[in-house]
């Protein structure tokens, strides 16, 4: 009889975990948010992404993003159908992609329960609602919105769930809960909570999703960029060794491009310390240049500094037509992207597969 081997016996997210191992020796990954459901000129067309139209290929990584599965929505804050989500992340995952999820979920205290956004001002009833401090306090066991925060862990839980390949196999994920936390412009941002009530937000989360069967997501803890950010203050709110599989900063250029330049250097330079140190993957779990004012960004600004550190990827946020981070074809960058696509050491889709080919014959 032939011997088989049992390749069942690794959880998705450790074999996911090996894979972001095996890969960044080789270079870091481009990621986008929402990439194939819309674009700067197009929206909802099948196959389609504004990236693979610059470059001809597909982002390594993609971004989803639950915010609205809470309420019961059948589409996301930005719009995005569920379903269409659900067929997006399995699509991606069977083509050899890798996903990455967060949630923005809205403010339990404000919003209004049972009903949309209408009639609320943003940013109230939004994940960006913060005129109140007591909102984590009010979900965690004891909490005034204990049991309605129960329900929306229940309905992230049921999406997750769904996450299968045809053949039963669970999807491996990224998942990147209660990030930018060391700001405050979340309800779970620094000054709306204590360190104490963040860890256990946090492990609420944690628990209920390990408890349901969750062993194919990749924790990933994700601060924002930040000039303090040195190992003490990343250590101020992080979960812990045991709960996190990935160390992540987001890092937006919002002022020039020196200071950009050196705040990203010194974060990540820190980061990859910080990971190396504890045996965790480092990754820019978001970042960008907004409506990339200056077109040759990719290559004159943010790749030199990547360049100097082994992270997993770097993932850009979604491409809305009044504000978009991703390249595409009409616009000035196009050149500019495509010239960091040629770079051995900027890994797409191709190039991932190769590696994942290598990967499997290895294990
Ligand atoms: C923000 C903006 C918003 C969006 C949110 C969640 O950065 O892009 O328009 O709703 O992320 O994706």
């Amino acid at each position: 009889m032939k011997r088989q081997i049992d390749r069942t016996r690794k959880s998705q997210s450790q074999r996911l975990m090996e894979r972001l191992e095996m890969l960044r020796k080789k270079g870091y990954m481009f990621g986008h948010q929402d990439d194939p459901f819309y674009g700067l000129t197009w929206d909802y067309q099948p196959d389609s992404s504004d990236v693979k139209n610059v470059c001809g290929d597909w982002p390594a990584v993609m971004g989803f993003e639950l915010g609205g599965i809470e309420m019961g929505d059948k589409k996301n804050l930005d719009s995005v159908p569920f379903t269409r989500m659900a067929e997006e992340i399995i699509k991606h995952h069977e083509r050899g992609g890798i996903v990455t999820i967060s949630w923005h979920p809205r403010n339990p205290l404000t919003t209004i329960e049972g009903g949309g956004l209408a009639g609320q001002k943003f940013p109230e009833g939004t994940a960006w609602d913060v005129t109140n401090t007591t909102v984590v306090k009010s979900i965690l066991e004891g909490g005034s919105k204990h049991e309605l925060f129960k329900t929306w862990m229940q309905r992230v839980s049921d999406f997750l769930a769904g996450l299968k390949t045809s053949d039963g196999q669970k999807i491996p994920i990224i998942f990147r809960p209660w990030h930018e936390n060391t700001g405050s412009w979340f309800w779970w941002g620094e000054k709306l909570c204590t360190v104490e009530e963040y860890k256990a937000l946090w492990n609420m989360l944690q628990d209920k999703l390990t408890a349901d069967g969750f062993d194919n997501l990749l924790w990933a803890y994700s601060p924002g960029m930040a000039s303090n950010l040195d190992e003490a203050k990343y250590l101020e709110r992080y979960p812990g060794n045991d709960r996190i599989q990935l160390v992540g900063i987001d890092g937006y250029q919002w002022g020039s491009k020196e200071d950009f330049v050196t705040q990203l250097d010194a974060n990540l330079a820190m980061l990859t310390k910080f990971a190396a140190d504890r045996g965790k993957i480092p990754a820019l779990t978001e970042c960008g240049l907004k409506n990339l004012t200056d077109p040759t960004w990719w290559t004159s600004t943010l790749t030199p500094v990547l360049d100097k550190y082994q992270i997993s990827y770097f993932l850009v946020w979604r491409n809305y037509k009044e504000e978009w981070f991703g390249p595409s074809p009409s616009k000035p960058d196009a050149p500019y992207f495509n010239e960091m696509y040629a770079k051995k050491n900027v890994l797409f889709l191709k190039e991932i597969n190769n590696s994942q080919y290598l990967w499997q014959r290895l294990n």
